[in-house]
């Protein structure tokens, strides 16, 4: 889980397959602090969303590199090779640049760290595909077959986005993925908090919306019970929420979604999401600190209001997986376990932990370059596991400690237990889920090895599946919350 495939440098060279494209996800090393399984539970959409953009003529091969399978297949050699690039694995990506590009393929990048990083990117690819990959793909491989590839195609995210076609998820090795079903409805975000890789310079990302009826339909078409929803805030247009909750009712299947603390506002909004199946949320909390929060400029509740907040979405039977960042300017010593004792007291199911990361071409970036507090620019370490700048009441080592401290306390069998939920019948579950997940890394990397992620987990997301349908029927007879069911498969699980 911590090393690159290995590539042989001395390998010869295949022929060159005409009109054969391999996409690629470039290996990142995981965060030994963490679950391993969150690798695992759905796959980016990076690749899969243009690919289905592809002519009928050409082959498309998906690899995704973290999947320990080895390295991606050079027998024959490509034509071309898409590759998405974030800056966390960029210096992978130039590996496997480099090493195509010396045996006749045309290598493609595209994705975040293209946008923020173009001109540290463009010698190591023969074209650079800035924005929305859905629309610049068709246009680069007519221009491949007429061998006029250009350095740079630029694309906006203005679009109306009804018109992307589904996600090509055909091509994703289907046991090796907890579902296959990652959608996204919306794009963008109606915040633009200054931490955020929304905010990079450049990118212009209106909130786009497709149609309810073309995620449900898609829901239904890759045939699993259970969807994660990437969008960056589903939460952003309440009246989209509720009409693409009436669409996903019918189905009948369990998701789960990000999306921010604000949609408790509107009580209907949640009997609605968990009329559709929606059994977990994962929530940006970012901080308990309002001053952090303003600070980052990030519209939300005040934080004193959060624990209300959390207890209505639990009524629902909706777990909360809740997002901290730690190392932000208000932060000391005792963020650690003031954060801890948070989530412990208000009972989230679930949490996960980044040290603040300043992403380049960001505000935050700009502040702390500005600043004289960047520690180094080796974008490996921008994972947010460790600390790449100076924070302000501690040092880089005493906040890389507290981050590995509030894991280790998370993943203890006090705190899981401590966070069990009220009603009895649903604790096994819970127990069950946070078991997989939370403690056994060690077996992970077996589980994805040998293509049983899927199969494992399969038997939990039916049995969550199922009790929430019984919970579904509840709760539609009813005003007031039912009592809401334990689910084994829930938040970002
Ligand atoms: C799914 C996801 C994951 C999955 C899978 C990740 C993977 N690489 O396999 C999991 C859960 C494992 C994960 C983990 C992490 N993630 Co993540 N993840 C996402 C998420 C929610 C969706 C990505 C996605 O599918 N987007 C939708 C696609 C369609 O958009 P896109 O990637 O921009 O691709 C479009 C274009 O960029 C372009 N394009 C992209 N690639 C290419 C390639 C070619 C050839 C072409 C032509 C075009 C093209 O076309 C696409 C269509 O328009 C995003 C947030 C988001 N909503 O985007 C965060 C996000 C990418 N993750 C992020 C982070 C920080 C992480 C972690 C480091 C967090 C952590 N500490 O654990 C880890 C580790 C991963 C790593 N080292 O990179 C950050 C990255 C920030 C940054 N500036 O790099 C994001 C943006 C979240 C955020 N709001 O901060 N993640
Ligand atoms: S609310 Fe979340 S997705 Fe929206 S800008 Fe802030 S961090 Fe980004």
């Amino acid at each position: 889980m911590t090393t690159a495939p290995f590539l042989d440098r001395h390998a010869p060279a295949a022929p060159v397959e005409k009109n054969y494209a391999l996409l690629i996800n470039p290996f990142y090393a995981k965060d030994a602090n963490a679950s391993f399984g969150k690798h695992v539970l759905t796959p980016t959409l990076a690749l899969t969303s243009f690919a289905a953009t592809t002519p009928a003529y050409w082959r498309v091969d998906y690899w995704d590199e973290n999947l320990l399978d080895g390295r991606p297949p050079f027998r024959p050699m490509p034509q071309v090779v898409g590759i998405t690039v974030h800056l966390t694995f960029a210096k992978r990506a130039y590996e496997l640049a480099d090493w195509y590009r010396s045996r006749g393929s045309k290598v493609i990048f595209g994705g975040l760290h293209v946008l923020s990083c173009p001109d540290e990117c463009a010698p190591h690819a023969d074209a650079l595909a800035l924005g929305d990959g859905v629309q610049l793909w068709p246009r680069i491989l007519r221009d491949v077959e007429a061998n006029r590839l250009q350095a740079r195609y630029v694309a906006t995210y203005e679009n109306d986005y009804c018109e992307d076609p589904p996600p090509r998820r055909k091509i994703l090795p289907r046991h090796s993925f907890l579902t296959t079903t990652s959608l996204i409805a919306t794009r963008g975000c109606h915040n633009r908090c200054g931490f955020c890789y929304l905010a990079t310079d450049g990118l212009r990302m209106p909130y786009r919306m497709k149609h309810p009826q073309q995620i449900a339909s898609e829901f239904q078409d890759d045939d699993q019970p259970y969807a994660v929803f990437i969008d960056n805030n589903l939460g952003s247009r309440r009246d989209y929420l509720h009409q693409l909750c009436a669409a996903l009712r019918p189905l009948n299947k369990i998701w789960s979604a990000a999306v921010t603390i604000d949609v408790t506002d509107d009580p209907a909004l949640m009997r609605n999401m968990a009329l559709a199946g929606c059994t977990g949320v994962f929530i940006g909390f970012e901080s308990l600190s309002d001053q952090n929060l303003s600070d980052s400029n990030k519209k939300t509740p005040k934080t004193a209001d959060y624990a209300r907040r959390v207890r209505i979405l639990h009524d629902y039977g909706i777990q909360v997986n809740g997002s901290f960042v730690l190392g932000f300017d208000h932060d000391r010593k005792d963020v650690f376990a003031r954060t801890a004792e948070w989530i412990e007291e208000n009972r989230l199911e679930c949490a996960t932990f980044h040290i603040l990361t300043p992403y380049p071409a960001t505000p935050l970036f700009r502040q702390m370059e500005g600043e004289g507090r960047i520690l180094h620019k080796d974008w490996t370490l921008y994972d947010t596991g460790h600390a790449v700048f100076r924070p302000r009441h501690m040092t880089p080592e005493e906040l890389e400690q507290g981050y590995a401290w509030i894991y280790q306390r998370l993943f203890s069998h006090a705190s899981i237990w401590r966070r069990r939920p009220e009603q009895w019948q649903a604790i096994p579950l819970y127990v069950a889920m946070s078991y997989l997940y939370k403690r056994s890394n060690r077996f992970w990397h077996l589980l994805i090895k040998h293509d049983l992620v899927n199969p494992v987990w399969k038997p939990l997301v039916e049995m969550t599946r199922w009790r929430h349908v019984h919970y579904q029927r509840r709760l539609a007879e009813r005003e007031s919350p039912a009592v809401a069911p334990g689910q084994v498969v829930s938040a970002g699980v």
